[in-house]
């Protein structure tokens, strides 16, 4: 095992310490916004405010500092969270960028014809607000209420939900579902009757083995499993990485296995027929919680290290050893489920054979493996019954799709194509901190969807690509300007966090709660909305769990007791899992009963078309996605991404390092703008690797000028421009996006274009 030095793995913040001055955290990054004499700030002159993260989805509680002129000076770690133990992620330090980004939008827009051309006219709130409840009135007229579709992330999110069940519509969905988490939790529900959700319930401070695939914490910076798995290195625990690229968390693995991509499942049947045969398995855990096994054992037979070593291009005796170390550490062991698992469209039955894995180990609810999460009962603020909708995104996916367990985008979208004849048309789209065009692959078909609908809008803090496609645009504030609702996930210890306005919005923007509030009003739907500040809601809310908005603003954090144990040795009853047989099922007897294979079964993705690498994406540590490429303090972390080539293929195309070069796939489809070269032996030859995020095109005309995202704008390759093949995933209706192939082109190949025509 390579020595790692903690510091070089851990690349989040130091804790907070009290009492000492604060000084920006990221010293060069800060000096555009502050000058000399305005730092440091003292802890005495400072104003803190409780926030909780927005930069990603793992939502870490922190605190906001302001000076005495009112500006945001420095965001850090709540120490009494447990998503961040104290310490932001870099992208969280940053967050403030967001706020001051000159970029951002600052007033509603509206699209308008002048002179034959279509271009954004800057509006006041009354009339946008106005305009969007006009038509989607107009929509349910022509077509009913359900034929608006809502898409959404983050946590606003939930402030449009509850507009559009309060109006009568239920399509609605996010890719943080189907392009991102559905499968695993899928394929955990299957086995276990209970999914993930998020931050996993992985005990990997307390386990011995953590199996990693496809997995990269480190680079997907989930704040608390990234201290963890420090801790973990430091403790000289075992981690197996299963990645194509010798990533930075292979660098630091006891065991990397170089996959050949889309072949994971071999590998995973492979360890189950080791660990079967050689009776590695937990066997009272097994006979006492499982049912199946005699099946899965005979189903297994088949799939030999040595059959896998043919398949995974990973040697037998590779296979053999790291299924060895599992069972030596069973049953506090962590074979990883995940989170983006929208890979090849088999992806729930990869996601079963994880979580069948981590079942013949014994790891699920035992300590070093999965502890039972538990969270608050927060009572939902009252409300009148939501009038039933005639269909929803259940009607849209159910029949296809047994465990469509939540909205799926990309069904949603095909309903609003030209060429979907069906009852369940989709004529209007309300979207929010979300932009399909980067998310939900193909590209192609998002942008038809939008064209085909008779009306767009679109709620966002910044000029991206999907803003482009509205008739209105909604800016909102950013999360250090606004209320949401309270955070309120899983965790060892039940806890509550909240987000509360640092500084008032700037220019005009407005807060989530506010504009679906003032939308519902302009459609008549005052019953649901018997408050005037959301303050008033989570005041409530807080109030039914003995605390109130007040304690919640003094302490950020606060935690409530367990009621149930943490570990599944520590109940007195015999564990019941929600599923058929209240065991946890190895072989699945819905999947049986559904017409889905009962237990995985490897099938074969093909091979590159001759000429073309695999594109292999993912994410790099500064950044989320497109959504901070923008943000000046991130952005000069990372300006741009580059492209990953092996030695070999570059000797092939003659390139050198940060060499320029554009993509293209098999359809013939071209980059729009180039990407820099990184020659490394951390890639397989058969692949490239591209961070997902990049290659910005949003761009608004207005009657003003031009509003672009000045520093994101062009720069690297946007991987969804390329994704062609997208497999559908049987049992959730999720899209698997890595069956996709590229090929290199050294020469400019809209230059060419040009020159032609
Ligand atoms: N910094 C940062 N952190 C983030 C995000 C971000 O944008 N930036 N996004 C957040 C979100 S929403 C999510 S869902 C998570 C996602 O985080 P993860 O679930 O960790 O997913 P990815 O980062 O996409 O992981 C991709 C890894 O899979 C490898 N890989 C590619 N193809 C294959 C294959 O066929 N087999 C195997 N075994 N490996 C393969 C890639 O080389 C890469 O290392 O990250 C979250 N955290
Ligand atoms: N090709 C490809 N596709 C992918 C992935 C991939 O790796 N490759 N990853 C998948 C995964 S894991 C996920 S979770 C999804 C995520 O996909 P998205 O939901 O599309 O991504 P986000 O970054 O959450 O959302 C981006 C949008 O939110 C806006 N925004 C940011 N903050 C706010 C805010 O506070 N309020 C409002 N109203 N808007 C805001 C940004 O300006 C931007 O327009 O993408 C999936 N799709
Ligand atoms: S991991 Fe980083 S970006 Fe994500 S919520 Fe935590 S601090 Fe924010
Ligand atoms: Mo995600």
């Amino acid at each position: 095992m390579s020595k790692i030095n903690r510091r070089d793995f851990l690349k989040i913040s130091g804790a907070a310490t009290a009492g000492l001055a604060i000084t920006p955290p990221l010293s060069g990054i800060f000096n555009s916004l502050f000058t000399e004499e305005e730092k440091p700030l003292l802890e005495n002159e400072a104003v803190k405010t409780p926030t909780v993260c927005e930069v990603c989805f793992w939502n870490c509680a922190g605190w906001a500092y302001k000076d005495k002129k009112g500006r945001i000076r420095k965001i850090i770690g709540n120490d009494k969270d447990p998503h961040s133990n104290g310490r932001l992620c870099p992208r969280g330090t940053g967050g403030l960028g967001m706020y001051y980004d000159e970029d951002r939008l600052k007033h509603p827009l509206i699209r308008v014809t002048k002179n034959g051309k279509q271009v954004f006219r800057k509006a006041t709130w009354e009339e946008a607000l106005s305009l969007v409840a006009e038509k989607m009135k107009e929509i349910d007229k022509k077509y009913g209420k359900e034929s608006m579709a809502l898409l959404f992330h983050g946590k606003t999110g939930p402030h449009f939900e509850h507009l559009f069940k309060a109006w009568g519509s239920d399509t609605m969905g996010e890719p943080a579902g189907a392009q991102c988490l559905i499968a695993r939790e899928a394929g955990f529900i299957a086995t276990y009757g209970a999914g993930l959700a998020s931050p996993e319930p992985t005990d990997i401070r307390h386990t011995d083995c953590l199996v990693l695939i496809g997995n990269h914490i480190g680079e997907n910076m989930h704040n608390g499993h990234v201290q963890d798995v420090s801790d973990l290195i430091d403790r000289g625990g075992t981690i197996i990485t299963v990645d194509p690229r010798f990533s930075t968390m292979a660098a630091h693995s006891t065991k990397w296995l170089p996959i050949k991509p889309s072949t994971d499942l071999a590998l995973l049947l492979a360890w189950m027929n080791v660990i079967i045969n050689e009776n590695l398995y937990d066997k009272d855990y097994v006979e006492k919680y499982t049912y199946g096994f005699d099946l899965l054992k005979a189903h297994v037979q088949k799939y030999t290290p040595e059959w896998a070593a043919s398949v995974t291009t990973i040697p037998a005796g590779d296979i053999i050893e790291t299924a060895r170390m599992m069972g030596a550490a069973s049953p506090r062991v962590v074979i990883h489920p995940g989170r983006h698992t929208a890979w090849y469209g088999d992806d729930t039955q990869r996601s079963r054979a994880i979580a069948i894995l981590n079942a013949l180990l014994g790891s699920w609810g035992r300590k070093g493996g999965f502890y039972f999460p538990e969270k608050v009962k927060l009572p939902k603020h009252p409300h009148p019954p939501f009038p039933k909708p005639r269909w929803s995104w259940k009607d849209i996916s159910r029949q296809k799709h047994k465990l469509a367990i939540m909205g799926i985008t990309n069904e949603i979208i095909d309903h609003a194509l030209p060429e979907y004849d069906g009852p369940y048309k989709v004529k209007g789209f309300f979207i929010t901190a979300t932009n399909p065009i980067q998310s939900v692959p193909p590209q192609e078909k998002v942008i038809r969807a939008l064209q085909n609908v008779d009306f767009v809008v679109v709620v966002d803090t910044m000029p991206s690509e999907i803003t482009g496609y509205a008739d209105v645009i909604l800016p909102e504030a950013t999360y250090l300007e606004r209320l949401d609702h309270i955070r309120n996930a899983h965790h060892r210890q039940p806890n509550l966090a909240l987000r509360y306005p640092v500084v008032p919005p700037r220019h005009e923007t407005k807060p989530g709660w506010w504009i679906a509030r003032e939308i519902a009003l302009r459609l008549g739907l005052r019953d649901y909305y018997e408050w005037e500040n959301f303050e008033e809601v989570l005041d409530w809310q807080l109030k039914q769990v003995g605390s109130s908005l007040e304690e919640l603003k003094k302490v950020g954090v606060k935690y409530f007791p367990r009621k149930t144990p943490l570990y599944i040795d520590d109940y007195d009853e015999p564990y019941w899992f929600n599923t058929n047989t209240g065991k946890i099922e190895l072989y699945s007897t819905d999947f049986a009963e559904w017409g889905y294979d009962p237990m995985p079964v490897y099938k074969n993705h093909g091979e590159a078309p001759p000429g073309y690498l695999r594109l292999i994406y993912g994410r790099l540590p500064m950044h989320t996605f497109g959504r901070t490429i923008n943000n000046p303090n991130l952005w000069e972390l990372k300006k741009e991404p580059a492209l990953w080539i092996h030695p070999k293929v570059a000797k092939l195309y003659g390139l050198t390092n940060g060499q320029e070069v554009w993509l293209q796939n098999p359809k013939g489809k071209v980059s729009s703008f180039p990407v820099k070269v990184r020659i490394t032996e951390r890639i397989r030859h058969d692949s490239v690797f591209l961070p997902h995020g990049f290659g910005n095109k949003g761009k608004l005309e207005t009657e003003e000028g031009e509003i672009i995202q000045t520093r994101a704008y062009g720069r690297g390759i946007l991987d969804s421009e390329l994704i062609y093949n997208v497999e559908i995933d049987p049992v959730t209706g999720g899209t698997g996006l890595r069956n996709n192939f590229v090929k290199i082109l050294i020469e400019n190949p809209h230059r060419q274009k040009a020159n032609e025509s």
